[in-house]
């Protein structure tokens, strides 16, 4: 049963159950809505990257830390179409456009990325954006041009969220999230592990995220890359069972949701990320580049799926209604 009134005591009791009998229960759910054999694969690909006025404490493409990531203009459409190329032929079905944005401006470049959308649309690639804030025009403007999904990020609870980004607020987020459902753009919204929350953070980012009206159809569980020059470069690695009990308790009270290992996979070995498809995880993304730090690579990949027996997910090209 899909459910969108789960307590917050109810999502703390299942992320603090026991390891196993958690893994347990998230890998009965996934059986009962997903082919647990199928990993969809996605591409991301940078398209405008760094010099980002926001200060989210995480990112290296924000302008005012100093880190190695050099600020580029927006790609060109056929450039970026030869990557979305690339990403198909290599395996992939859904690619991913960021842009080191606060929000969309409706100015040539946005034109630029309707037709970037357009051209991936056009490889019947599931097709996605991370644009940063969104109004509702705008969201329709990217379905008009064949958007699929659109990512944006709760990133963390309400109550940590102003210990990571200052430059904007929690309703901000949801009010996007909110412009890209009824748009009717599959919405794709999770967030990251690592930056010093407590345990109840992550309970209130998975309680929001599974109350929302609608559940996100994407849910990428991200573990924190500590980037030199940002204000969380020295955070401790999150160990595999802190991923586990994100992935699982997500998967248990977002059933449908395609559940998504996210950042933080090349500090992981196949066993720990054996263990994150067990839980539930459904998705991951590939190619040697996330948007500016490293990825495990395609063959790297190709391997783990053939020793874990895994297949990679079609697109799913129906809409929403
Ligand atoms: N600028 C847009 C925005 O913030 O929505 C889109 C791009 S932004 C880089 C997309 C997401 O990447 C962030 O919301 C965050 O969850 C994730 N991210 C960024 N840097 C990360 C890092 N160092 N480790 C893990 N996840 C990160
Ligand atoms: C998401 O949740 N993770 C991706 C994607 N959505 C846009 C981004 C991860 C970025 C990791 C840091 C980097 O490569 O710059
Ligand atoms: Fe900018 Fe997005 Fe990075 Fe925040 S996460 S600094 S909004 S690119």
């Amino acid at each position: 049963m899909i459910r969108n009134n789960w307590t917050r005591e109810e999502i703390s009791e299942i992320f603090n159950s026991p390891v196993l009998d958690l893994v347990y229960r998230a890998a009965t759910v996934h059986r009962e809505h997903h082919d647990p054999q199928e990993v969809q694969v996605c591409t991301l690909l940078s398209v405008k990257t760094g010099g980002c006025p926001e200060d989210c404490a995480y990112c290296p493409q924000a302008a005012r830390y100093h880190t190695n990531v050099k600020v580029h203009k927006l790609m060109e459409v056929d450039e970026v179409l030869a990557k979305a190329h690339e990403a198909k032929e290599a395996g992939s079905t859904r690619f991913c456009m960021g842009a080191a944005w606060r929000e969309v401006r409706d100015n040539r470049d946005f034109d630029k990325v309707l037709e970037m959308v357009k051209g991936v649309n056009a490889l019947d690639m599931e097709v996605c954006c991370t644009l940063g804030m969104l109004t509702p025009e705008q969201a329709e403007k990217l379905k008009a041009a064949g958007l699929y999904a659109y990512n944006h990020n709760l990133d963390t609870s309400e109550e940590f969220y102003n210990d990571i980004i200052t430059t904007r607020n929690y309703q901000d987020r949801l009010d996007t999230i909110e412009n890209v459902r009824k748009a009717k753009i599959s919405v794709c919204a999770g967030g990251i592990i690592g930056m010093g929350e407590n345990e109840q953070d992550r309970i209130g980012m998975l309680h929001t995220l599974a109350t929302l009206p609608e559940h996100p159809e994407s849910v990428p569980v991200n573990a924190l890359v500590p980037v030199e020059g940002t204000p969380l470069e020295d955070q401790e690695k999150v160990s595999v069972w802190e991923m586990v009990r994100m992935i699982a308790t997500a998967r248990i009270i977002m059933p449908k949701a395609m559940v998504r290992l996210s950042a933080g996979r090349v500090r992981m070995t196949l066993e720990e990320q054996a263990l994150c498809f067990m839980a539930g995880a459904n998705s991951i993304f590939a190619g040697d580049k996330l948007l500016t730090t490293p990825n495990p690579g395609v063959v790297q990949d190709q391997e783990m799926f053939q020793i874990l027996q895994l297949k990679p997910r079609k697109a799913h090209k129906e809409q929403l209604v």
